[in-house]
């Protein structure tokens, strides 16, 4: 065996289903009543090369788990004895020394439902579940942990930080991703990289979904933001769209594995369709390509900070957003005691929209509790704006608030060069992978001279580097005085920056409108010091962006030192522009925004205001008609041009939502007719748990008008047929999300089309393709949420029509 790579296993579900596992069983739940039988699959994958198992345990955490019976720490214990047993019979019948290395890897699969504020599981809940399954894990005597088939970053960091808090075990993450190079959430390769590897990952890479060949792109950009080694495990290939069934050749699979031994790979294996042929095949192949040479080497990695959906890379000057900060604001420190965050939300995406690439949020005001305000500002914020935050506090619980909620990776300022304080807040900003500004000052004050500055800056970056931080997580603020008060001190600053810059290569930020307090016309001295210092090396300037002149001086500058390529950004924002576009506004002033900007941005309270303004001189009706749905349909058809992604449609559905429900209510109050479009019934079918999709479906629906039935997961034919005679109603929607769960599926529609001939059916799901829909006898099929719009438009529109018509 090489030891460039180790040899993981293949599919699990589809053996044990050879094997003999009913259709919609529970995997966990069979092979605890079958041990011997898992055994056996593992001891195939052994024969064909395997030298890490994944534990049969996919699916078992406490919410998979509930209603069978079966305990998450029972069924992890047996099924990591179930592979140890293997890994035994194996060595004794091949005589197979001890010193060859064979590991169990507790295999941790997502709950299965979306968390906050995609659906309703909070963070410490599903942390709560993942530290049951690690903790059973390492009392199984599991050797490490591998977290896999994750879409969603945050969900993923959840069950990160269960494993890392709560075991000695090394831990590795994959994560899905679809050929667009997004998770289904929307989550980057990027932030999937600098997030996980930050949060202390010991490999990263991906599994299921695609294969090789998809995935070989993703694993290239994923290698040149991590340090960390990779971990591939594909499908054996995409999805034949006429079966569903997946169709590469173990030896084609085994072929274009081989291209990613010019990435720093660590394992390589297989997941669905794959079995032990496949891994057999893997292993000839890749023994064959090691010997054409060593792997490729990165030569300097990329890093930046980022939400899980918007990536800033560092280099170059990034602009930080300073009004999300109560200070001298008499308006937002009212919205932060009233928790209104929907105004903070609207400052934040004035910010981004001005140009801001990162925004700080400061929520500390005297009366208010600052750790809870940060988390459910950090919260609010990230399902509104893409850009990056900054958590700004003095208090360390605040921080660490901010920096758990955040899906993405942040900024922390700020810690200066006090000993007591860097020991709290270096290790927090290394827990969390997050950046920090150090400030060049102590409990004793600002040094006076740039040379005295530059030290404190030494002694905060030895300190970092001390923590486990690496150089480029640290920012140095050498701080901006007020000019008016001590006029030697702005030229010492910019001194202190040019010295932090060329003696430790760090790179700097400021907070530059501080200078001009006391001033009239501030904007001219700020602007002007924000130019001079850009030059001395100020990489993230802390400003007000909404403010005249400032974003002009930033992108004036990128002409002139070179980062803006061909002068490209700055000709198509100000070419054809006599004067400079005006960007200066207050939130409060927002009554210019339409209804269909609102619902774009998913402000609900927003959406809400303006529908009751346009009810003065509009019909409930034609407001539906002519303003929320076109507006929802823009947006839908955003997310299927890949412009928006999952988190925003929900959003905006959200917030048409708002709208809706005002309209039912005044509708009710003139006792008119109830505004439902139609009746729609939803369901998981049988022996599938994963209603992820349906859910959004229903949200999407009901945000359209219409009146949905749902029917929830694992749902027998019958009581589908039941809800659909019982109730008249005229299209179902049916869900499976595995390959196993079909043969339900097609089952349902069959009982359906017996017993209400005249109803329509639409299905999807993950394994289902178009062709393989109408196979089974179902009229539509749906490739994602919006598109069941369209379905439900053209089986009910008649409804719809009527309803105008009146
Ligand atoms: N360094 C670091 N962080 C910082 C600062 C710094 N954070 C806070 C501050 N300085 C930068 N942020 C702000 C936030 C608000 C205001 C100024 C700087 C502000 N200014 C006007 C006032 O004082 O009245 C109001 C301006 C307006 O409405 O535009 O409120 O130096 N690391």
């Amino acid at each position: 065996m090489d030891d460039r790579w180790i040899l993981l296993d293949g599919a699990m579900g589809t053996m044990l289903q050879e094997a003999g596992m009913p259709p919609g069983a529970h995997p966990e739940v069979f092979g605890y009543g079958h041990p011997e039988t898992v055994k056996e699959i593992h001891k195939k994958y052994l024969y064909a090369g395997s030298r890490i198992l994944y534990t049969n345990t996919f699916g078992a955490n406490p919410g998979k788990l509930e209603n069978t019976g079966l305990s998450t720490e029972t069924a992890v214990l047996a099924a990591i004895e179930a592979a140890r047993e293997a890994i035994k019979e194996f060595r004794q019948e091949t005589e197979t020394a001890e010193s060859v290395p064979i590991r169990v890897a507790l295999d941790v699969g997502p709950i299965g439902e979306l968390l906050e504020p995609l659906g309703i599981l909070r963070f410490e809940e599903a942390y709560e579940m993942y530290r049951q399954v690690v903790a059973a894990g390492e009392k199984g005597g599991a050797d490490l942990i591998v977290i896999e088939t994750f879409t969603d970053l945050y969900d993923a960091k959840a069950a990160l930080l269960a494993a890392k808090e709560n075991t000695a075990l090394p831990v590795w993450v994959t994560m899905s991703y679809e050929e667009n190079g997004r998770t289904f959430t929307g989550t980057r390769v990027e932030s999937m990289a600098l997030v996980l590897t930050g949060l202390g990952a010991d490999a990263i890479g991906f599994n299921c979904s695609l294969g090789p060949e998809e995935i070989l792109p993703l694993a290239r950009r994923l290698g040149e933001w991590t340090h960390l080694p990779l971990i591939i495990k594909p499908n054996a290939g995409l999805p034949d769209p006429s079966t569903g069934r997946y169709d590469l050749p173990p030896e084609d699979f085994g072929r274009q594995m081989k291209a990613f031994l010019s990435l720093p790979v660590m394992a390589l294996g297989g997941c669905c369709g794959t079995n032990p042929s496949y891994i057999r095949a893997l292993g000839e192949s890749l023994r064959e390509g090691t010997e054409s040479g060593p792997a490729g080497k990165v030569l300097s990695l990329r890093t930046g900070v980022c939400s899980a959906s918007c990536v800033k890379e560092f280099g170059g000057v990034r602009v930080i957003g300073e009004r999300l900060n109560p200070t001298g604001k008499k308006r937002f420190s009212q919205a932060l005691l009233e928790q209104d965050l929907e105004y903070i939300s609207r400052v934040a995406l004035e910010e981004e929209e001005a140009g801001a690439d990162i925004l700080d949020v400061n929520v500390g005001v005297p009366g208010a509790d600052e750790v809870i305000l940060m988390r459910e500002t950090v919260k609010a914020l990230q399902g509104i704006v893409s850009a990056p935050l900054q958590i700004d506090s003095s208090n360390p619980r605040a921080l660490e608030a901010g920096l758990r909620a955040y899906h993405g990776r942040a900024i922390i300022n700020s810690v200066n060069a006090d000993g007591e304080k860097l020991d709290t807040i270096l290790p927090l900003a290394k827990k969390y992978g997050a950046a920090v500004i150090g400030l060049c000052m102590d409990e004793s004050g600002i040094p006076k001279t740039a040379e005295d500055r530059l030290k404190k800056a030494a002694y905060i970056l030895e300190k970092a580097l001390s923590y486990g931080l690496k150089k480029e997580d640290l920012i140095i603020d050498c701080l901006a005085l007020t000019v008016s008060a001590q006029q030697d001190q702005a030229l010492e600053t910019l001194k202190a920056m040019t010295l932090v810059r060329e003696q430790l290569g760090l790179s700097c930020t400021l907070g530059v409108s501080n200078i001009s307090f006391g001033l009239p016309e501030r904007n001219l001295i700020n602007e002007s010091f924000l130019t001079q210092a850009m030059y001395c090396g100020l990489d993230f300037p802390i400003i007000n962006p909404n403010h005249g002149g400032m974003m002009d001086a930033v992108r004036a500058f990128r002409v002139i030192s070179g980062e803006d390529k061909d002068s490209s950004d700055f000709i198509a924002r100000y070419s054809g522009s006599s004067s400079r576009p005006v960007s200066e506004h207050s939130p409060a002033a927002s009554g210019d925004m339409d209804i269909e900007t609102a619902i774009l941005k998913g402000l609900k309270e927003e959406t809400k205001a303006i529908a009751l303004s346009l009810l003065e001189s509009m019909s409930e009706m034609d407001l539906i008609n002519r303003r929320l749905i076109p507006a929802l349909d823009a947006v839908g058809l955003q997310y299927e041009k890949q412009i928006l992604f999952l988190p925003q449609l929900i959003n905006a559905a959200n917030a048409a939502c708002g709208a809706f429900d005002l309209i039912k209510e005044r509708i009710a109050k003139k006792g008119g007719e109830s505004l439902n479009k139609g009746s729609i019934v939803l369901a998981t079918v049988r022996g599938d748990i994963h209603d992820i999709g349906k859910n959004i479906v229903k949200v999407i629906l009901e945000n359209y008008g219409y009146r949905i039935v749902d029917l929830g997961r694992d749902v027998p034919a019958e009581r589908v047929v039941e809800a659909v005679t019982e109730q008249k109603v005229g299209l179902v929607g049916l869900s499976a999300l595995m390959t196993t769960t079909l043969p339900s599926m097609a089952e349902t529609i069959r009982a359906v089309k017996e017993a209400a001939p005249e109803c329509k059916i639409w299905v999807g799901g993950a394994v289902l393709t178009k062709d393989f829909a109408m196979e089974m006898g179902a009229d539509y099929y749906a490739r994602d949420a919006r598109a069941s719009v369209d379905i439900a438009r053209e089986v009910l529109g008649r409804a719809e029509k009527e309803m105008e018509a009146k």
